[in-house]
């Protein structure tokens, strides 16, 4: 008896030890900045550590098993990087919470092409193409001390090739599939940014939005995703579709993360003149992070952004949950006003204001892109070039059921700004802004707007340049039907996520993303479902450590 306790208590001693002497290492699926700098900090792992459970990880799931080809290319100098920085914070300490954080990136950010990555929006067009520098953002980044770990994969030229082509899918990277269920859409433009934050293939990725493209990716893949209002953040160096509408922003795991984020990507950047009229100074957008930021506050409901919505306005189940959201900010103190449309939203829905505007800017832009660069083997230097370098290499650019350019051809055929496009962009401005969310904050009285984040609900925003927060909100259920949404993908389908949308005038980026971490904290949604099984990589920094 005496003996059999004293064995019992031996044992017990002897795995206290053993696990007290272990360092308790965040799992990479879920960790976030706070936690990597601490086990950063403490010395428990390096950047370098990081830096290779993240390849590893990429390396589990993007060409092998689930096949998800969220990631375009890996940094070839990641882990030099990684290494120098490891060094600086142990002799003078961190420059920035994203001090060794690996950040991936969309593929139409540029990065400096000695450091070994292409920059090409998923386009062979520009594969070995040199850029004259790195994007504004990525200077902030590396400013910072951020490490960059890679490319990630997008709906090629950021969704403005064809619009029959599916989201996720460019000739270089293929079809980016969800990790919420096998060959479900991951959303776009950003998809590989969205996946590969999803499931912790990087600590926080960086998307870009012209209209959806931060916010339908961070819905889809169980995300917090800021899109800021266009001039916070710098579009110099960014592969452009239109510098009226295009924005970069975080897509991260938490609200917290993206704020950290945003508050080092965000400010003013001579190569991008919308960023000179931004109020100074940018705000430290992590002291947003109040639970009680919906307290006393007054939230509307635009429903007629998305009754017509033939996505969201006939999916009775996200209403289902979009009006449990409701409940859920009364709980936490807010008036919900509803409805509270915009005035302008029933001509929102039948405009095509934007695409005259974005196919004037597109070409403009894109053509300014191509005459930048360094050098460009595929020899094109121009949308017209581009289209027809498509038309000569099939292979590359377009296989069976993505042959799609009709978004090309159309840009093309513009002949420029003129009276047309002016008054198109005015329209957006009054539409969107003045007679749109502007319009039913001031008449309804109102700190934000909510609205489910699927489907058409980004336009208001985009052509107001206007900023919009997501956060999760829900999964589909496991009777739902599953419908094709491309030639390999499916939409929806069950477990695949959708988020909830708070926008607001331009540059409430700090009001909102109060809102969204209030919300957040009090529904922990992202935590109720993982991806499946498959799609969850096994590597951790236990596997790495030397
Ligand atoms: C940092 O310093 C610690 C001890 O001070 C040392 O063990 C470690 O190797 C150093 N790491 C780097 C990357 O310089
Ligand atoms: C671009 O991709 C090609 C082919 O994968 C690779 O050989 C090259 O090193 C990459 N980087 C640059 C800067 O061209
Ligand atoms: C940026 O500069 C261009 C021309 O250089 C000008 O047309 C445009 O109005 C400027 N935009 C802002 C927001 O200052
Ligand atoms: C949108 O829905 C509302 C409410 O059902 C309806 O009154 C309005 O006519 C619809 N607008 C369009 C453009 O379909
Ligand atoms: C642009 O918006 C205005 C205001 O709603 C509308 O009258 C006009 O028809 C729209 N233009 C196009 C091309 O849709
Ligand atoms: C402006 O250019 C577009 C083609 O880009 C054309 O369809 C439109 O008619 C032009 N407008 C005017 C007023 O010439
Ligand atoms: C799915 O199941 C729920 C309850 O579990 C039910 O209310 C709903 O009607 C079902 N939907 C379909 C499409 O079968
Ligand atoms: C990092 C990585 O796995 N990149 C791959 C992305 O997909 C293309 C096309 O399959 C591959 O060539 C890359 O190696």
């Amino acid at each position: 008896m005496y003996s059999l306790l004293w064995i019992f208590a031996t044992l017990w001693i002897w795995t206290a030890a053993v696990v007290g002497a272990r360092k308790v290492l965040p799992d990479l699926y879920e960790a976030s900045i706070s936690e990597l700098q601490a086990g950063l900090d403490a010395g428990d792992f390096t950047s370098v550590d990081l830096v290779k459970a993240y390849f590893a990880r990429i390396d589990e799931v993007n060409l092998k098993g689930p096949q998800l080809r969220a990631v375009l290319e890996m940094n070839p100098s990641a882990l030099t990087e990684a290494a120098a920085l490891d060094k600086e914070r142990n002799q003078t300490g961190k420059r920035s919470e994203l001090h060794g954080i690996p950040v991936l990136l969309k593929d139409n950010i540029a990065t400096i092409a000695s450091e070994g990555m292409n920059t090409t929006a998923g386009s062979f067009s520009l594969l070995g193409s040199v850029v004259p520098d790195d994007a504004g953002v990525v200077k902030r980044l590396r400013q910072a001390g951020a490490i960059i770990l890679g490319k990630a994969n997008l709906s090629e030229f950021a969704d403005f090739r064809g619009s029959s082509l599916p989201s996720g899918w460019s000739g270089r990277g293929g079809q980016c599939t969800n990790a919420y269920f096998p060959h479900a859409d991951p959303c776009g433009s950003s998809s590989g940014s969205g996946v590969a934050s999803a499931i912790g293939l990087t600590a926080v990725s960086l998307g870009t939005e012209t209209d959806g493209s931060i916010t339908c990716p961070t819905s889809n893949n169980n995300l917090a995703g800021i899109k800021p209002t266009v001039g916070l953040t710098s579009r110099a160096g960014v592969i452009p579709i239109s510098e009226h509408q295009d924005t970069v922003g975080p897509m991260a795991r938490s609200v917290s993360d993206a704020a950290i984020v945003l508050s080092i990507i965000a400010g003013p950047d001579p190569n991008d003149n919308f960023t000179l009229a931004q109020p100074s100074p940018v705000p430290d957008f992590t002291k947003a992070l109040d639970k009680n930021s919906l307290k006393g506050k007054r939230i509307g409901v635009p429903r007629r952004v998305f009754l017509n919505d033939t996505i969201t306005g006939n999916d009775p189940f996200v209403n289902q949950e979009f009006e449990k959201a409701l409940d859920t900010i009364r709980n936490l103190g807010a008036t919900v006003i509803d409805p509270a449309d915009l005035p302008s939203a029933d001509e929102i829905a039948v405009s095509n204001n934007e695409t005259i505007v974005l196919d004037v800017d597109f070409k403009i832009q894109l053509n300014a892109w191509y005459t930048s660069l360094k050098s460009n083997p595929s020899g094109v230097r121009s949308l017209a070039d581009l289209i027809a370098f498509d038309d000569a290499n099939p292979s590359l650019e377009e296989p069976p059921r993505f042959q799609d350019q009709s978004t090309f051809i159309e840009s093309e055929a513009t002949t420029g700004m003129n009276s047309t496009y002016f008054q198109a962009l005015a329209f957006d401005k009054d539409l969107g802004a003045t007679r749109g969310i502007d319009a039913a904050l001031q008449m309804f009285g109102l700190d934000a707007l909510v609205l489910p984040a699927p489907g058409f609900t980004t336009v208001p925003a985009a052509i107001a340049g206007y900023p919009i927060v997501t956060v999760p909100l829900g999964f589909y259920p496991e009777n739902v039907t599953i419908a094709l949404a491309g030639p390999e993908t499916v939409y929806p389908a069950p477990g695949v996520p959708f988020g909830l949308s708070f926008l607001g005038t331009a540059f409430s980026e700090f009001s909102l993303v109060g809102f969204a971490f209030a919300y957040e904290q009090e529904t922990q949604t992202r935590l109720v479902r993982k991806a499946f099984a498959e799609a969850i990589p096994k590597t951790q920094l236990q596997d790495v450590i030397s």
